[in-house]
Protein backbone atom coordinates (compact mmCIF):
# COMPACT_ATOMS: atom_id res chain seq x y z
CA UNK A 1 0.00 0.00 0.00
CA UNK A 2 3.44 2.22 -0.53
CA UNK A 3 2.04 3.67 -3.76
CA UNK A 4 -0.88 5.39 -2.49
CA UNK A 5 1.29 7.78 -0.11
CA UNK A 6 2.45 9.69 -3.12
CA UNK A 7 -0.38 9.36 -4.61
CA UNK A 8 -2.04 11.36 -1.71
CA UNK A 9 0.88 14.14 -1.89
CA UNK A 10 -0.07 14.86 -5.13
CA UNK A 11 -3.59 15.48 -4.80
CA UNK A 12 -3.11 17.48 -1.78
CA UNK A 13 -0.67 19.83 -3.65
CA UNK A 14 -3.38 19.95 -6.42
CA UNK A 15 -6.16 21.12 -3.87
CA UNK A 16 -3.51 23.44 -2.45
CA UNK A 17 -2.82 24.61 -5.58
CA UNK A 18 -6.32 25.72 -7.06
CA UNK A 19 -7.72 27.19 -4.33
CA UNK A 20 -4.23 29.63 -4.72
CA UNK A 21 -5.42 30.47 -8.46
CA UNK A 22 -7.23 33.99 -9.04
CA UNK A 23 -11.02 34.08 -9.93
CA UNK A 24 -12.13 36.24 -12.52
CA UNK A 25 -16.00 37.22 -11.62
CA UNK A 26 -18.09 38.36 -13.78
CA UNK A 27 -20.89 41.62 -13.35
CA UNK A 28 -23.20 42.63 -16.21
CA UNK A 29 -24.14 46.45 -16.66
CA UNK A 30 -27.31 46.48 -17.32
CA UNK A 31 -30.28 48.95 -18.34
CA UNK A 32 -32.48 47.16 -16.13
CA UNK A 33 -32.41 44.51 -13.78
CA UNK A 34 -34.05 42.98 -10.93
CA UNK A 35 -33.37 45.86 -8.62
CA UNK A 36 -34.74 48.58 -10.98
CA UNK A 37 -33.11 49.83 -13.68
CA UNK A 38 -29.82 50.74 -14.61
CA UNK A 39 -27.59 48.53 -12.63
CA UNK A 40 -24.45 46.19 -12.07
CA UNK A 41 -25.36 42.51 -11.63
CA UNK A 42 -24.35 41.55 -9.14
CA UNK A 43 -24.72 44.55 -7.20
CA UNK A 44 -22.23 42.83 -4.56
CA UNK A 45 -19.34 40.50 -4.88
CA UNK A 46 -16.58 39.04 -1.92
CA UNK A 47 -13.42 38.21 -3.47
CA UNK A 48 -9.84 37.71 -2.59
CA UNK A 49 -6.95 39.48 -3.33
CA UNK A 50 -5.52 38.29 -6.62
CA UNK A 51 -8.95 38.39 -8.58
CA UNK A 52 -10.44 39.78 -11.18
CA UNK A 53 -13.68 41.66 -11.56
CA UNK A 54 -14.69 41.74 -15.29
CA UNK A 55 -17.58 44.45 -16.38
CA UNK A 56 -19.76 42.79 -19.32
CA UNK A 57 -21.63 44.83 -21.75
CA UNK A 58 -24.80 43.95 -21.15
CA UNK A 59 -26.65 46.95 -22.16
CA UNK A 60 -25.12 49.80 -24.40
CA UNK A 61 -23.76 53.43 -23.08
CA UNK A 62 -22.62 51.91 -19.46
CA UNK A 63 -18.84 51.73 -18.25
CA UNK A 64 -17.25 51.43 -14.44
CA UNK A 65 -15.02 53.89 -12.26
CA UNK A 66 -14.20 53.74 -8.96
CA UNK A 67 -15.51 56.23 -6.66
CA UNK A 68 -12.43 57.85 -5.01
CA UNK A 69 -15.02 58.10 -1.85
CA UNK A 70 -15.81 54.65 -1.31
CA UNK A 71 -11.87 52.87 -1.88
CA UNK A 72 -9.42 52.50 0.45
CA UNK A 73 -6.50 55.13 1.68
CA UNK A 74 -4.20 55.31 -1.19
CA UNK A 75 -6.08 53.71 -4.02
CA UNK A 76 -4.96 54.99 -7.18
CA UNK A 77 -8.63 54.08 -9.14
CA UNK A 78 -9.49 53.33 -12.17
CA UNK A 79 -12.21 55.24 -15.06
CA UNK A 80 -13.53 52.45 -17.96
CA UNK A 81 -14.33 53.79 -21.12
CA UNK A 82 -18.62 53.83 -21.77
CA UNK A 83 -19.15 50.37 -22.90
CA UNK A 84 -15.47 49.12 -22.54
CA UNK A 85 -15.48 45.90 -20.90
CA UNK A 86 -12.41 46.91 -18.61
CA UNK A 87 -11.20 43.91 -16.32
CA UNK A 88 -10.02 45.36 -12.47
CA UNK A 89 -7.18 42.76 -10.11
CA UNK A 90 -7.68 43.70 -6.62
CA UNK A 91 -4.45 43.15 -4.69
CA UNK A 92 -5.52 44.61 -1.44
CA UNK A 93 -7.53 43.87 0.99
CA UNK A 94 -10.79 46.31 1.73
CA UNK A 95 -14.33 47.59 -0.17
CA UNK A 96 -14.41 49.03 -3.32
CA UNK A 97 -17.31 51.23 -4.45
CA UNK A 98 -17.67 51.11 -8.46
CA UNK A 99 -20.13 53.81 -10.20
CA UNK A 100 -21.49 54.29 -13.93
CA UNK A 101 -20.69 57.70 -14.74
CA UNK A 102 -23.53 58.51 -16.60
CA UNK A 103 -26.15 56.83 -14.34
CA UNK A 104 -24.09 57.22 -10.87
CA UNK A 105 -27.09 60.06 -9.76
CA UNK A 106 -29.81 56.97 -11.06
CA UNK A 107 -28.36 54.30 -9.14
CA UNK A 108 -25.88 52.27 -10.80
CA UNK A 109 -23.40 51.24 -7.76
CA UNK A 110 -22.00 48.25 -6.65
CA UNK A 111 -19.45 47.72 -3.67
CA UNK A 112 -16.43 44.83 -3.78
CA UNK A 113 -15.27 43.67 -0.64
CA UNK A 114 -11.45 42.20 -1.07
CA UNK A 115 -10.25 39.71 1.62
CA UNK A 116 -10.57 40.23 5.00
CA UNK A 117 -12.21 43.81 5.45
CA UNK A 118 -14.20 45.66 8.29
CA UNK A 119 -17.20 48.18 6.29
CA UNK A 120 -15.41 51.37 7.30
CA UNK A 121 -17.54 54.30 9.52
CA UNK A 122 -17.03 56.31 6.38
CA UNK A 123 -18.26 54.67 3.96
CA UNK A 124 -21.21 54.92 5.81
CA UNK A 125 -21.05 58.11 6.44
CA UNK A 126 -20.83 59.08 2.95
CA UNK A 127 -24.16 60.35 0.78
CA UNK A 128 -23.88 59.64 -2.64
CA UNK A 129 -25.81 61.03 -5.15
CA UNK A 130 -29.39 60.31 -5.87
CA UNK A 131 -31.01 56.91 -5.86
CA UNK A 132 -27.10 56.04 -5.39
CA UNK A 133 -27.13 56.37 -1.81
CA UNK A 134 -30.34 54.12 -1.14
CA UNK A 135 -28.46 51.62 -2.98
CA UNK A 136 -25.29 51.73 -1.39
CA UNK A 137 -27.22 51.62 2.68
CA UNK A 138 -29.41 48.38 1.13
CA UNK A 139 -25.72 46.97 0.23
CA UNK A 140 -24.39 48.01 3.87
CA UNK A 141 -27.84 46.69 5.81
CA UNK A 142 -27.39 43.41 3.75
CA UNK A 143 -23.55 42.99 4.91
CA UNK A 144 -24.86 43.74 8.43
CA UNK A 145 -27.16 40.76 8.37
CA UNK A 146 -24.40 38.30 7.48
CU1 LIG B 1 -24.82 53.04 -16.70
Amino acid sequence: MNYLKPVLNILCLLALTASAVAQTHEVLMKNRGSAGPMVYEPDYLEIQPGDTVKFIRKHKSHNAASIAELSPAGYPGFIGKIDEEIAVTYNHAGFYGIKCTPHYAQGMVMLIKVGDATLPDSYRAFTAPGIADKRFQDIYSRIDKQ
